[in-house]
């Protein structure tokens, strides 16, 4: 009898521990890319539909309070309500401006300047769609500086100008947004495109500023393979120069393989990062066979960033952001 009590109790404090924790991965199904961030004081991501190419027709997105419970939010934008874009619709990018939401992303996985796709622009109303297409055609729908256009990211400068930092193919370019949205304004050295890509550069851009500093982060190695991984440099501006510093995120074969594309959450007011990953589960050896999950980034007392932890119980709790 005792025995069964303490084994009843052993199980309830068991449950409501890991009920505390988000778990990984965070949301059910294929997805990678994802860009998770801070919306009308929830937390959200935005991730790529993880599929072969053709089925890549329309995003998902997710929201939470709490980081733990996420709602799915089905379909917030489709490739229907954007004419030019058919296929390999990624990495989507949101910034909020002026009361609506922009995601940007890239579509058709364009391979040469003579096809249609890039980098387009939709609006919503709300975080959650439905997204229509703002621009009626690509905003960035050729290669520059060897860059294929994909892996947008939306970076919103101390001064409030935003900027598309983005590149696949090994090249990084960053480009300054016109006010509205609808174009691009030129750098202050006269140039639309400045490319900073960093040694190891592959794909996936992020940039964040923590006590003054641009930390730039990017993907390394392949995408469909185990050593896929996350390195990062400093500089005091958001156009470099950047020299890698080292590897952050990187595979643990007791727990996943080809951990990657990253983006970085800020409780404001607080030293809490959260680092957005998705990875392959072991024993998984599909391409698409991705997932998206949650783990604690650190700094050291010299603002370095320490090697991600990556784990299966993902991040406690939270409450407020
Ligand atoms: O999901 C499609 C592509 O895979 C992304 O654009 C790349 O960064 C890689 O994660």
């Amino acid at each position: 009898m005792k025995y069964s009590l303490l084994l009843f109790l052993f199980i309830l404090v068991g449950c409501a521990g890991s009920d505390r924790y988000s778990g990984n991965p965070v949301i059910d199904g294929w997805y990678a890319d994802p860009e998770g961030l801070i919306l009308d004081n929830s937390y959200w991501i935005f991730p790529t539909f993880s599929a072969p190419y053709s089925e890549q027709v329309f995003l998902d997105a997710f929201s939470s309070d709490d980081m733990v419970e996420w709602e799915k939010h089905s379909r917030i934008i489709d490739t229907s309500a954007v004419r030019w874009a058919n296929k390999a619709i990624w990495a989507p990018s949101v910034a909020e401006k002026d009361g609506r939401f922009f995601l940007f992303f890239g579509a058709n996985d364009i391979q040469s300047d003579s096809v249609t796709g890039g980098i387009g622009v939709a609006v919503a109303e709300s975080p959650a769609g439905p997204y229509s297409d703002y621009l009626g055609h690509p905003l960035i729908d050729r290669f520059y500086n060897g860059a294929q256009p994909i892996d947008q990211f939306a970076f919103k400068d101390k001064d409030g100008s935003y900027y598309l930092i983005y590149g696949g193919w090994g090249h990084c370019n960053i480009t300054k947004l016109s006010d509205d949205f609808t174009g691009l304004d030129t750098l202050a050295d006269g140039s639309l495109f400045k490319e900073i890509t960093p040694e190891g550069y592959v794909e996936g851009p992020f940039m964040f500023i923590r006590d003054g500093k641009y930390y730039f982060m990017w993907s390394e190695g392949g995408w469909t393979g185990p050593d896929y991984s996350v390195a990062y440099a400093i500089a005091d501006t958001p156009f470099g120069p950047f020299t890698r510093i080292g590897k952050i995120l990187q595979q643990n074969p007791a727990i996943a393989t080809g951990a990657g594309h990253h983006s970085v959450i800020h409780r404001e007011g607080t030293d809490d990062w959260y680092i957005v990953y998705h990875r392959r589960p072991l024993g998984q050896t599909d391409a698409n066979a991705r997932v998206v999950c949650i783990d604690m980034m650190e700094f050291d007392d010299k603002g370095f960033i320490m090697p991600v932890v990556i784990t299966d119980k993902g991040v406690i709790r939270v409450t407020g952001n």
